[in-house]
């Protein structure tokens, strides 16, 4: 390169810039070459662009291509959409938009709980073919043999290999973002004509808590807390 001549440096017209990148240092190790070195530390993507060395009306370019970190995820939250206390979804949050293939295996996928070696299978996956941050893995509903046993409060952990650009996914520990449902509701009479004195138990799945994750403060009387119906034998629907 000769003593005069001038570097520009230009981004790529699919948006990923490269002059966002700090260049650390550039300079001349012989009458004719250049090296210019770049931090890559903040890329948190791919980068693509071009230098261009100018000289009067001469000039030259080369690309340049810079392969950001992989992708990782980050959480993988659990889901009972339907509120009947069994876990029926994981919502997966990646680091930045990857692409979830439609003909992914879904048998490779390895979802299990400790409690009777509970393992999940997928039904589908929402969001599959675009590019996304977030999708979600509808699972087959696992209800065990005893189906009293609920899975709100259950953190399950997630295996999902063969993910393209997407760092390697073994036994990842799920986040409770399965709300608690109400298990079961007894009735004892304990004082025959003063009905006022029976005794109402509400069972949730788990430990109720409230938006900051502390224990739930009954302070409130029941009336405040819950909605009742009363149930009329001569209607068929109650
Ligand atoms: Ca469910
Ligand atoms: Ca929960």
């Amino acid at each position: 390169m000769q003593t005069g001549m001038t570097i520009r440096q230009q981004n790529t017209a699919d948006g990923r810039r490269l002059d966002d990148l700090r260049h650390a240092s550039a300079g001349r190790t012989r009458s004719n070459v250049y090296r210019i070195y770049y931090e890559t530390n903040s890329a948190e993507t791919d980068k693509s662009g071009s230098l261009t060395a100018q000289s009067g009306i001469l000039y030259d370019s080369v690309r340049i291509v810079i392969t950001g970190p992989p992708i990782s995820l980050t959480h993988a939250y659990t889901g009972d959409a339907d509120g009947n206390g069994f876990l029926d979804r994981l919502e997966l949050h990646f680091s930045r938009a990857t692409e979830f293939p439609c003909n992914f295996p879904k048998d490779s996928v390895i979802i299990t709980y400790s409690l009777g070696n509970s393992t999940f299978t997928i039904d589908s996956i929402n969001g599959c073919g675009d590019k996304d941050s977030i999708f979600l893995l509808f699972l087959k509903e696992e209800k065990g043999a005893d189906s009293t046993v609920m899975q709100t409060g259950w953190l399950p952990r997630l295996s999902l290999p063969g993910l393209a650009g997407v760092n390697p996914i073994s036994n990842f520990l799920c986040d409770d973002r399965a709300g608690p449902v109400i298990k079961s509701v007894t009735k004892k009479i304990n004082t025959t004509g003063a009905r006022d004195q029976d005794l109402v138990t509400v069972v949730f799945s788990e430990p109720v808590r409230d938006f900051d994750g502390r224990d739930v403060w009954l302070v409130n009387p029941p009336v405040v807390l819950f909605d009742l119906w009363t149930k009329i034998p001569s209607r068929a629907n109650g």
